[in-house]
């Protein structure tokens, strides 16, 4: 007998709004880009009224937590991550208020809540560098800087050789009140970004108590923006080497992952642990190795570390079970769980990374071929829902959405395209707002139009065109997510039990106590005959069994019931 099998065959989701110990262990955590998920008020930047209008979207999906990229008040030099007041929503996003009204109604709807924390830099529109500034060399509030002379006969040189992520010196000249030429600050990003000095106790003070402002707000945990790189050697000492590849955290360098940080991590687990119902700490920590990276999750410090060593792995069987046996390994005796993610902010969509061949690195200009990007992105996304651990989904990912890769010079804004040497130039190709509808001017993302455009071939891909359709991407999302929920199995443990015998090119493996979850992932080009394990639960594509066998197609992978 032969039989056909679509995804989904799952049943519906079950919001479960009663608090349960480490639930962060597992957790599936939704990312959400303000300017680009909904706008409430039709200027064409979304914002914290469209965000809590699609609450419901979101509870649906069957995530468990949001994490929302910076609101905070910013002249949006790096899109909010240049932030003027910690303690203020940007009126672009709206009010104190209306972020109360969405941390009350995602707890009402059993999502939680995770904020976006800046604390490596400030904004230069920031009250106290503005100070700083005004204030002269003098100045005791250049302390919570670094503020440097130059080198050189008048100081004209950077005090350093460091460079900034985003290309070019990671310093400025400042200019004195008298109008003469001044000392230099650090940034490691932009120049409205300068870094502040952690060695200066005002710094920690301050945000121990950002901390407990929005802890008080009722937020369940905070998403630590370059975690390592915080503290710097002592004597900020010349790199010697401006290979950009260091300065995205492949190696131990004298401004990032530097030992120092740990402490004010544990500072800050003090802090989370005060609190009732978990409030959790994720490092956005780049780091040359996850052993490194399971230093910011060891028990007294944060929660959970992203791991970029995943999100950097093309699809082949072979490199993704090694860094999977390589991650779970680096978290065991930390005890803190894996994580696993495809795409952020930062990124090129996965659809559109594994559209276009291994080793381009993860800032992609081409779209590759986008049928086979979307076949790869869905069955990695099986696999990754099936690994032991938290997950996190990049909006618009559970639309099968690829990155824009042929935005006009004129429209975009991420800062370091306009750097000469800028590592992430291209991020805008991933920030282009939502389709939710297949008409309207935006489609649906808001009553106006918005502030990236949106491709035509993005009416088909909006939640309006997918919602019911079975083989719709969206709906495959769904399905994983109410079998995740329904098989508490799959997030638990730090274990994955790998099958024998597996063809090249394919992974399998069980998980749970029992193993009767089993998942099968062929990464291959070609269709690779298996024996059927069990039951199908759910497949990234269209699959034909056959007696006990299945001939598991090219980029696929199905779950089964043992
Ligand atoms: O984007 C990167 C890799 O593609 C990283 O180098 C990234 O710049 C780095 O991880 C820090 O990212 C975070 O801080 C930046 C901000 O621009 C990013 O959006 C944010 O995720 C500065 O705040």
């Amino acid at each position: 007998m032969t039989q056909h099998l679509t995804a989904p065959a799952a049943a519906q989701a079950d919001a479960d709004a009663t608090p349960r110990a480490d639930w962060w262990r597992d957790a599936v955590i939704y990312q959400v880009y303000p300017r680009s998920f909904a706008d409430g008020n039709g200027d064409g930047m979304g914002d914290l009224a469209g965000i809590r209008s699609r609450l419901p979207y979101l509870r649906d999906l069957g995530v468990d937590a949001v994490w929302l990229s910076p609101f905070y008040a910013s002249p949006q030099a790096d899109a909010g991550y240049d932030v003027a007041d910690y303690r203020a929503i940007d009126p672009m996003f709206g009010t104190l208020l209306d972020a109360d009204g969405l941390i009350r109604d995602a707890h009402a709807l059993g999502l939680r809540i995770i904020t976006d924390l800046v604390p490596n830099h400030s904004s230069d529109q920031h009250d106290w560098f503005k100070r700083a500034l005004a204030d002269g060399p003098a100045s005791p509030l250049r302390a919570r800087y670094h503020f440097r002379p130059g080198k050189g006969e008048s100081g004209e040189l950077p005090p350093n050789d460091w460079e900034s992520v985003f290309g070019g010196p990671a310093w400025t000249r400042t200019t004195n009140p008298d109008g003469t030429p001044g000392d230099w600050y650090l940034h490691l990003f932009a120049p409205e970004q300068p870094d502040f000095n952690w060695e200066n106790p005002a710094v920690a003070d301050e945000f121990r108590s950002i901390l407990r402002f929005w802890l008080d707000m009722g937020v369940d945990g905070f998403r630590i923006d370059v975690a390592h790189g915080l503290v710097k050697a002592e004597g900020l000492p010349d790199i010697g080497s401006h290979d950009q590849l260091k300065l995205l955290g492949n190696d131990v360098m004298p401004f990032f992952d530097q030992d120092g940080v740990h402490a004010i991590y544990r500072a800050w687990r003090e802090i989370l642990d005060e609190y009732p119902g978990e409030r959790i700490g994720v490092a956005e920590a780049w780091t040359p190795t996850v052993e490194r990276t399971a230093n910011y999750v060891r028990p007294d410090e944060l929660h959970q570390a992203f791991n970029f060593q995943y999100l950097g792995t093309h699809w082949d069987a072979e490199a993704l079970r090694e860094v999977i046996d390589t991650s779970l390994a680096a978290m065991r005796p930390v005890d803190a769980p894996a994580t696993w993610v495809l795409s952020n902010h930062d990124v090129t969509r996965h659809a559109t990374r594994f559209a276009n061949p291994p080793g381009l690195g993860t800032q992609i200009r081409t779209a590759g071929d986008r049928e086979l990007g979307l076949r790869r992105a869905r069955a990695a996304t099986l696999l990754m829902l099936a690994l032991p651990g938290s997950a996190y989904v990049y909006q618009g990912e559970e639309l099968g959405l690829p990155d824009v890769t042929d935005l006009a010079d004129e429209v975009r804004q991420d800062p370091s395209f306009f750097r000469a040497a800028g590592q992430d130039g291209y991020r805008d190709g991933c920030r282009v707002p939502i389709p939710w509808t297949q008409n309207g001017p935006s489609y649906g993302f808001g009553a106006g139009g918005s502030w990236l455009p949106q491709p035509d071939s993005w009416a088909a891909l909006s939640v309006e065109a997918q919602t019911g359709d079975p083989t719709s991407t969206l709906e495959l999302y769904r399905s994983a997510l109410a079998v995740r929920r329904s098989h508490p199995d799959l997030g638990a443990g730090t274990d994955v039990t790998w099958l024998p015998d597996t063809a090249p090119g394919v992974l399998a493996f069980s998980r749970g106590d029992r193993g009767d979850f089993v998942c099968t992932a062929n990464t291959t080009a070609e269709p690779v005959r298996i024996k059927v394990p069990g039951r199908v639960l759910l497949t990234s594509e269209e699959v034909v069994l056959e007696e006990g066998e299945l001939s598991l197609p090219a980029d696929t992978t199905v779950w089964w019931s043992v």
